[in-house]
């Protein structure tokens, strides 16, 4: 079945992290990573109250930026659920805020202009249902800790609830674009975990089966250990167009900030706008999308920090979207250091450093009607080599023929990454 043809034009979206791990604000998995008992996790329970949540403030944000889709977190592994649900009491609304933030999340991005899409959590910490995982060296029967962990808890409940949320989630608020399910964890590359979860364990068929059933435009991603819509590298960038068995792929990359999806208030490693830019157009030239994340905070906003890198990021999509929108590879060969999107006719060099005056593109003499800076609309001239002629030594530093060679100012535009419409 072919993917809605908005997800591959749209090409940038926002993905929010958000939950009671806001709260003590270093990294989603601080209760894993910490081993905090249920019983401290649960001050950040009765103590969550984002008083500042606004989240058609956050869809402006994610407007501004040039995103056209946000996805939030509707529970993630901890267990805390950010709508109504009635399947649990683990609940926002059982929480000093005592709202459903769901629906005021999805009324918000809807009435921006933007899509919606849920992230749900497959993993589950808090259910008291839930098979505990466990690492280990490998042998043959789980230690003793983890079995006594897991007496009496039954992952067909567990099955139950999951798909009795994720309905919830499909019939109560509206039609919902996309679903990020996350995540499996039961084949080679993570052989050395106990209990490790697949698509027996999920009920992935039937989940998936409900999904479309209830949504039959929505775009689900491939954490089910089944095939979905597309697929979903994390906090990397793939070498070339993905492919599955041979065959072309939808991907979108979900990338982070800083290295951490919640809300990590000490963390400095920041990435600049520049990087962000160039992640973004590096993704288009191979086909793919860009999911950046934002932790709001414990209050429910968007950190400075944060704030700041949408608003640079959206100062050049402002004027380079026409880069991205719709556009996707090229099949002509880009130079070093610059990659290649293409829109119909228009072919789009982004100058990922700064040339010595020249940038000779081969192949291009004689396909090229006019070229011009995006952010100003200037003119770059060029010269072009003949295809057809024999000679090597032809004045541009030995290039060979067919090459055509931009002529670029010596000092660099203002701009994340200039970009240069053909
Ligand atoms: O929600 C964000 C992350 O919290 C979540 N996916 C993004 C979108 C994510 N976190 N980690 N991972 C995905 C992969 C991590 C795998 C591991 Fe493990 C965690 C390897 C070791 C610890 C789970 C437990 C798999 C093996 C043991």
């Amino acid at each position: 079945m072919a993917i809605p043809a908005w997800f591959t034009e749209d090409r940038f979206g926002m993905f929010i992290h958000w939950g009671l791990y806001a709260l003590p604000a270093r990294h989603e998995w601080v209760k894993n990573r910490e081993r905090i008992t249920d019983e401290d996790y649960d001050r950040y329970f009765r103590h969550f109250e984002p008083d500042l949540f606004d989240p058609r403030e956050w869809a402006r944000s994610a407007k501004r930026a040039g995103m056209k889709y946000m996805v939030l977190t509707t529970k993630h592994h901890d267990g805390f659920c950010l709508w109504d649900s009635k399947l649990t009491d683990y609940t926002s609304m059982n929480t000093p805020i005592g709202k459903d933030l769901v629906a005021e999340f999805v009324e918000a991005v809807r009435a921006e202009g933007l899509r919606a899409g849920f992230y749900h959590s497959l993993i589950d910490w808090h259910h008291p249902d839930f098979v505990v995982d466990g690492l280990h060296p490998r042998r043959d029967d789980p230690p003793e800790e983890i079995k006594r962990l897991n007496e009496g808890r039954d992952m067909a409940r567990y099955r139950a609830y999951l798909h009795g949320q994720v309905e919830e989630l499909l019939t109560g608020y509206g039609t919902i674009d996309y679903l990020f399910y996350d995540f499996s964890y039961k084949d080679d590359d993570h052989h050395d975990v106990w209990n490790g979860k697949g698509k027996e364990e999920w009920g992935s068929e039937e989940l998936l089966a409900l999904t479309r059933g209830l949504q039959p435009e929505i775009i689900v991603n491939d954490r089910l250990a089944i095939p979905g819509d597309l697929v979903t590298p994390e906090q990397y960038q793939p070498d070339r167009p993905m492919e599955v068995d041979g065959q072309p792929v939808v991907w979108e990359a979900c990338q982070t900030l800083n290295g951490s999806w919640g809300y990590d208030r000490d963390n400095l490693n920041v990435k600049p706008v520049d990087l962000l830019v160039r992640m973004l157009v590096d993704g288009v030239s191979k086909n793919g999308n860009m999911l950046l994340n934002v932790g709001p905070t414990g209050r429910g906003d968007f950190d400075a920090t944060a704030l700041a890198t949408l608003e640079g990021i959206g100062a050049w999509m402002s004027r380079h979207q026409r880069s991205i929108y719709g556009a996707g590879p090229s099949p002509h060969r880009a130079p070093v250091d610059t990659r290649y999107t293409q829109r119909g006719n228009r072919l789009y060099l982004h100058l990922f450093t700064w040339p010595f005056g020249h940038v000779h593109l081969p192949d291009l003499a004689g396909k090229v009607e006019y070229a011009q800076f995006l952010h100003d609309a200037s003119e770059i001239k060029y010269r072009e080599i003949d295809p057809s002629i024999k000679a090597q030594n032809t004045g541009l530093g030995g290039q060979p023929p067919g090459t055509l060679t931009l002529s670029l100012p010596v000092v660099r535009p203002d701009v994340a990454v200039p970009v240069v419409e053909l």
